[in-house]
């Protein structure tokens, strides 16, 4: 058995395989980012604002995931967040971010992620690349969200058996709780927060968690009704893009339902608000992104 992915060819095997290997490096590199966390967590270095903070973790569970990843999968490429990565010549990238929710996990607060992707394409060119298989771990409450392309979504907690989540069912916008982030720059947030003044209105609350990773699987198991956000990178989105599609969510970008997510605009949705929803996020972030 093969799976058609975008034109290129995954045996069914190889997509489980992708699938287990994504679970235990993302589980692995969970454990080292908690049970080795400094007393004292400090801001190593920050990028492209005083608030986009590295920390030292950030960087040592990059580099652990690179060396499981070389070990499990050495012909594979792998695009991180951090300094690293590496070429490959298999045709799979490994998009990996290390800690996703960085200032959470630099403040203690319980709700950061460890996401691993593997994706067919280009990630660095939006639109051209798409993920098979993927893990998104919350090394705090011990949740793993995985999946695989046509495999469902599964949530597993702890040492626990994977059980499959779907997306909530929202009888309509104003009853649908949705989750948003906000980037690093003043004047990135300054146009975000007019998005937000459209948005908030018209929908039941916003919840504002802090990682783009576990927002998207919060879409998966019904825990929030909608999310959106601009600004993010490959490797905020690649993993729980997998999971929120393979729940039944409609995921989208800027030029609407179906379009890939990218930094423009991500969004991912319960179908039953999906069409005003889009519609919503996409009209208003066009309308308003670089105001
Ligand atoms: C974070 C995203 C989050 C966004 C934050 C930040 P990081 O990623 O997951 O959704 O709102 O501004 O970009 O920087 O913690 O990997």
């Amino acid at each position: 058995m093969s799976d058609m992915t975008d034109g290129i060819q995954i045996a069914s095997a190889e997509l489980v395989t992708l699938e287990g290997v994504a679970i235990d490096v993302a589980t692995s590199a969970g454990r080292l980012i908690v049970e080795e966390r400094p007393a004292h967590l400090g801001v190593a270095s920050t990028k492209s604002s005083a608030t986009d903070v590295v920390t030292v973790m950030d960087q040592r569970a990059q580099d652990h995931l690179l060396g499981a990843l070389a070990r499990r999968r050495p012909g594979d490429a792998v695009l991180g967040e951090e300094q690293g990565g590496r070429a490959g010549d298999s045709g799979i990238t490994w998009v990996v971010d290390p800690i996703d929710g960085t200032v959470n996990y630099l403040y203690g607060l319980p709700a950061y992620a460890v996401s691993v992707a593997a994706v067919i394409g280009d990630p660095s060119r939006a639109g051209t690349w798409r993920p098979v298989a993927a893990a998104v771990v919350n090394p705090v409450s011990g949740e793993c969200f995985h999946a695989r392309r046509g495999g469902g979504a599964w949530r597993r907690v702890g040492t626990g058996l994977s059980v499959p989540v779907t997306v909530g069912h929202p009888r309509r916008l104003g009853e649908a709780l949705v989750a948003t982030g906000f980037g690093y720059a003043a004047d990135t947030r300054r146009w975000q927060a007019e998005v937000l003044t459209r948005v908030l209105p018209l929908v039941r609350d916003i919840r504002r968690l802090g990682s783009a990773a576990l927002d998207l699987c919060r879409v998966a198991s019904g825990e929030v009704d909608a999310y959106y956000e601009s600004g993010l990178n490959a490797w905020d989105l690649a993993g729980g893009w997998l999971v929120a599609s393979e729940a039944g969510a409609v995921v989208g970008g800027l030029q609407g339902a179906g379009a890939a997510p990218s930094a423009d605009l991500t969004w991912a949705c319960a179908p039953e608000v999906a069409t005003e929803f889009g519609l919503l996020v996409t009209a208003a972030t066009a309308d308003l992104r670089g105001a």
